[in-house]
């Protein structure tokens, strides 16, 4: 919508043009200036200024109302002294929430930072649709909340460009891969950068597993599935769990396909097979053992895509899977995210194309290659063949995101 005015011209005269000449009445006249040349403002408000002795936005925001005119907020635009007013909204949900107030008190701040007066500001705030502001105005003045937002702001503004340009490095860096790796490497390079890191052949020279050695050491075991992970499985994990025998597990997993019956990781099985936590060995970073849990299915298992609040090592003991992450700074991610930790988007389902336009990266694993997920990284985990992983933590540096450099 645009600023309908007529412009009058009886008000011209050399009194006019003495008011015009006041500062105050150019702060009102760049408020208002927009479609409307700047002398046919500056009569108008100069008129209406002489008339009343307040407010010189209010006189010129009546001028408007009085000549039939409409003074719309967002066709505002102010003059070069001004700083620019907050106008982006975020969308909360599926409701458009307007700039917020913090942002409208650090914008006041700003203003009184360049010099307009608490006359011109408020009668700005009026006509930019902020009637209510004025309380604004004076917390500017005369407490220092406002200088803090605006310092916030400010502190803001560089933590997102900062943000943007870790983004932009975490693209370009994909993820790295070693065939050897020590605590000090793993903490200089990848605990501290935050970044993850496939280890091929890490669990190597650990005690070996496969599906038939898995049945006949423990030929009685039961153990807890997840069937049917479909929809928000998550909210409600034990109506989807059901107890079966580790030797039929083993078998289906090697036989079967899909997402339909898989051991994953609240499953306890650990718990129910102590004995082959003794073959689980400590990675890089790791002090002890700490949440292992271990995942036994068949080839086309999808762990939908989420994050972990914790940083772990997936160590693949068995078959192949192959893992699309995304770094926690894909800030896009955040809003497809569901119940806060999972994903509406399905990298799996994407085209190549897609899946670098959101910033993923993919890795495979195979038979003992170990990949560390640091904590908030977002992952989708595929298995490829049948397949039996192992997922532990239990890190020498406490796994709180304070000790990561990004934030
Ligand atoms: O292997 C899987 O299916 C999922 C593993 C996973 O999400 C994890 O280790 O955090």
């Amino acid at each position: 919508m645009d600023v309908r005015f007529t412009p009058i011209v009886d008000g011209r005269d050399a009194a006019v043009e003495e008011h015009t000449a006041d500062g105050r009445l150019r702060h009102a006249i760049g408020v208002l200036a927009r479609d409307v040349p700047a002398e046919e403002w500056a009569s108008t408000v100069a008129w209406f200024a002489r008339t009343r002795d307040g407010n010189v936005l209010d006189g010129a925001r009546d001028a408007v109302v009085a000549l039939g005119g409409e003074l719309v907020p967002e066709t505002v635009r102010l003059g070069p002294d001004w700083p620019e007013p907050p106008r982006d909204g975020h969308v909360f949900g599926d409701r458009f929430v307007g700039p917020t107030a913090d942002a409208w008190v650090a914008w006041v701040a700003r203003c009184i930072e360049a010099g307009q007066t608490e006359v011109a500001i408020n009668g700005a705030l009026r006509a930019l649709g902020m009637p209510g502001s004025a309380g604004a105005v004076r917390d500017a003045l005369v407490r220092p909340v406002a200088r803090d937002a605006v310092e916030r702001e400010r502190r803001l503004a560089h933590l997102e460009a900062l943000l943007d340009a870790h983004l932009l490095f975490a693209r370009q860096g994909g993820v790295a891969e070693v065939d050897a790796l020590d605590d000090a490497v793993f903490f200089a390079h990848f605990w501290v950068a935050h970044r993850p890191v496939v280890f091929r052949g890490a669990a190597r020279a650990w005690p070996a597993w496969s599906f038939e050695a898995l049945a006949a050491r423990f030929p009685s075991a039961t153990v807890q599935v997840t069937a049917s992970r479909w929809g928000a499985w998550w909210r409600d994990r034990p109506s989807h769990h059901r107890d079966m025998p580790l030797t039929e597990l083993l078998t289906l997993a090697q036989e079967g396909s899909g997402d339909g019956t898989y051991a994953v990781g609240h499953n306890r099985l650990f718990e129910a097979l102590p004995a082959l936590l003794d073959d689980v060995r400590v990675l890089p970073g790791q002090e002890r053992i700490v949440h292992p849990s271990l995942w036994i299915g068949p080839a086309g298992t999808l762990t939908p895509l989420h994050f972990d609040p914790g940083s772990a090592w997936l160590v693949q003991r068995a078959g192949r899977k192959r893992v699309h992450l995304a770094s926690p700074l894909e800030h896009g991610l955040l809003e497809t995210a569901i119940d806060g930790s999972y994903n509406s988007v399905r990298p799996s389902a994407l085209s190549d194309e897609e899946r670098a336009a959101r910033g993923f990266t993919t890795v495979e694993l195979g038979p003992d290659d170990a990949l560390w997920i640091p904590a908030t990284w977002w992952h989708e985990v595929a298995s490829l063949t049948p397949s039996i992983s192992v997922r532990t933590a239990g890190f020498r540096w406490p796994d709180d995101l304070a000790h990561h450099v990004f934030v």
